[in-house]
């Protein structure tokens, strides 16, 4: 992981320069649920404050201490018991909110389901019921491989419940990708469905488990949910969810767990080969993904109608779809499908339908709006959006900025939520009743968070410099370690700097003290000497009129150490990039970030290779710049691009 940043001693150069900025709307503010005297309170007393959230959910037996801190392992709220689908579920039933929407499900081909606060927790009942008849026990791990239906909400939630630990793999991943993960947490339940439809039409999903699991006889049975009808190859250990769960009771008394028993496994990638599970457990991951989603997206369950269009799959799915908004009694909508299914106003048609007052979305998807035309979203009413977040990758400035404009009217904030899978819960991002947002900066650290940026020795940079985020303190949220492989846990997170936790993401502060996040430091170039960030040549680059998309690497130079390779979608489409636009780019770079940040060479490509969430696996794209054999491309959300870019090659030109 250190490789790109060990290379030298210079920090990470600081060139965007962006002076826009939107404070909040009055009204907002004033009726904000976090105020800006939060900050100092948790800065005061950080784990009162983490206590205070805490007690917004409903604990069996609170908890005795509130941090045990032994470097790198933390233990939040221990001896505290709770059950994390009584503080989704059965707590707002009691309070009376059992007619409360929690999900209004929108199927891609326009079939709808609203489930309420009462019909979900039935379902979960019954799904906590029929695990436990298949012999499921506390601690045992399910696999889930779903489309997103209902279903794979309930499955989690019945996992919390029994205590058994759920491992989500997105629907996407090829049989080998969910394979590597059954083998490494040893799932003994595979919960799956037919299929679920994707671009129009209906996506197999089961054949894909059948194939992972004909290998692995530790899986037991496969539970399969009816969606789209679609002929199955039925084995002897498959069992039908509508016979299993439907008879089964809606009563199921649920377990106290212990605040540290572990919730879920979630893999992610990285760089390296082989996949991380991280592990999140149950009392503090549940403490701050309810307080950020309601402090963060300000909240206000009676009246807001919420949307998060990540994946389940995706970390982002499990904190601000499942565990978030159902421990704060919240309203969402959940789409199934692709965003240009059946036409490229779906998003917008599902804002207008439902009244979608939150809307929080991935950069990539943002970008891809643009590339659509401004056009589209201004065909229906979005009037009932009050807030907008973005999060998985740095939004450039442009996107930040139209789709403020072009989705919020030019009235919502935009919070932009830095955080990973790691951490469990937004960690750096603006508050909307609070912070006057910067177009491309996640700003500040939520209160009770403690990040910094830091250079190569691991001392803060003043306010103007670069180097690597870090966070200071324990946060209630963190991964408790890495599934089966403690070494692994110090080594990544917390060898690079005596006593910090480290991201991997290089930052920012500019000359108000605002951190602005710049990606992988993997991804970062050196050239020449200097660290440059790839986010900042891909800002610069989209915000020419002619590109629509940009991904940036470093490709090993024998003059520069690296140089800039720019592959760039161009919004005519065109797959060569003319040499008088070629030039018009590179010069544009260089007014927009200093001559050292011109590219080398541009490729027009058709797309991009991306992960579920929407990340540019640039090492890939380095493969490419490199002229080497593509690696491992098992977590793409579309494998056969590669092809499609490879072919492309013939097309680089060289820079002068
Ligand atoms: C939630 C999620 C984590 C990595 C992270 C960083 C990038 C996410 C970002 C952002 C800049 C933001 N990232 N949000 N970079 N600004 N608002 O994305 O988790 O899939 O584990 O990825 O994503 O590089 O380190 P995960």
């Amino acid at each position: 992981m250190a490789d790109s940043t060990s290379q030298s001693q210079e920090t990470l150069s600081n060139l965007l320069h962006e002076t826009r900025s939107f404070p909040p709307p009055a009204d907002l503010a004033e009726n904000a649920n976090v105020k800006a005297e939060a900050y100092d309170r948790a800065a005061e007393d950080r784990l009162g404050f983490w206590e205070e959230q805490a007690r917004r959910l409903t604990w069996e037996r609170p908890w005795d201490t509130v941090l045990e801190w032994e470097p790198p392992f933390a233990k939040w709220f221990s001896g505290g018991k709770i059950n994390a689908s009584v503080n989704c579920l059965d707590r707002h039933v009691e309070a009376g909110l059992g007619e409360r929407v929690a999900y209004y499900w929108e199927g891609e081909p326009g079939d709808t389901r609203t489930i309420t606060y009462a019909e979900l927790k039935d379902m979960v009942c019954q799904a906590a019921n029929a695990m436990t008849e298949l012999g499921v026990r506390k601690g045992d791990r399910v696999a889930i491989y779903m489309p997103m239906i209902p279903e794979t909400v309930v499955a989690m939630l019945a996992c919390s419940r029994i205590g058994a630990v759920h491992m989500v793999v997105f629907g996407g991943f090829s049989v080998d990708a969910l394979g590597q993960r059954l083998d490494d947490s040893q799932a003994k339940l595979v919960v799956t469905a037919d299929g679920g439809y994707r671009r129009g039409k209906p996506s197999a999903l089961k054949p894909a488990v059948d194939s992972a699991v004909a290998e692995r006889p530790f899986v037991e049975n496969v539970l399969v949910v009816r969606r789209t009808g679609q002929d199955v190859e039925w084995n002897d250990r498959d069992v039908w969810w509508h016979d299993a769960v439907g008879s089964q009771s809606t009563e199921h008394t649920p377990e106290a767990h212990d605040a540290e028993d572990p919730l879920y496994i979630m893999y992610t990638s990285g760089t390296t080969a082989k996949p991380k599970g991280i592990l999140h457990t149950t009392g503090g991951y549940l403490t701050q993904v309810a307080y950020t989603h309601w402090a963060v997206f300000d909240l206000k369950p009676e009246t807001d109608v919420y949307w998060c269009a990540a994946d389940i799959g995706w970390v982002t799915g499990h904190s601000y779809i499942v565990y978030g908004p159902l421990a704060n009694a919240a309203t969402s909508v959940m789409y199934e499908g692709t965003p240009d299914t059946p036409h490229r106003g779906r998003f917008w048609e599902i804002i207008q339908k439902y009244k979608v007052t939150i809307a929080y979305m991935a950069p990539t998807a943002i970008r891809t709006f643009m590339k659509w035309g401004d056009d589209v979203p201004a065909q229906f009413d979005l009037s009932s959006l009050r807030i907008l977040g973005s999060v998985g990758e740095p939004i450039n400035p442009e996107a930040y900025v139209w789709y403020r404009k072009n989705i919020g009217g030019d009235r919502t904030p935009v919070v932009d939520t830095w955080w990973q899978t790691e951490t469990g819960a937004i960690m750096v991002s603006p508050l909307p009743g609070v912070t006057a947002g910067k177009p491309g900066a996640a700003m500040r650290a939520v209160p009770g968070v403690t990040a910094d940026v830091v250079d190569e020795e691991g001392k803060p940079v003043p306010d103007g410099g670069g180097g690597f985020i870090v966070i200071r303190d324990p946060w209630p949220a963190m991964l408790r370690g890495i599934w089966g492989d403690e070494q692994r846990y110090k080594d990544t997170y917390w060898s690079r700097f005596e006593g910090l936790y480290f991201p991997g993401d290089g930052a920012k502060k500019d000359a108000d003290g605002d951190m602005w996040l710049l990606g992988r430091v993997d991804d970062v170039m050196l050239v020449s000497g200097h660290n440059i960030s790839t986010t900042e040549v891909e800002s610069a680059l989209v915000s020419h009129p002619r590109v629509a998309e940009a991904a940036v690497v470093g490709a090993t130079d024998k003059v520069t150490g690296q140089a800039i390779v720019g592959f760039i979608i161009l919004r005519g489409g065109e797959e060569e990039v003319p040499d008088d636009l070629l030039q018009e780019l590179r010069n544009h770079v260089g007014t927009s970030l200093g001559p050292i940040a011109k590219p080398a060479r541009l490729l027009a490509v058709p797309e991009l290779p991306k992960t579920r969430s929407g990340k540019i696996m640039r090492r890939l794209l380095r493969d490419i710049a490199e002229n080497r054999a593509v690696g491992d491309t098992s977590t793409l959300t579309d494998s056969s691009i590669m092809e499609v870019i490879a072919k492309q090659l013939p097309s680089v030109k060289p820079g002068d």
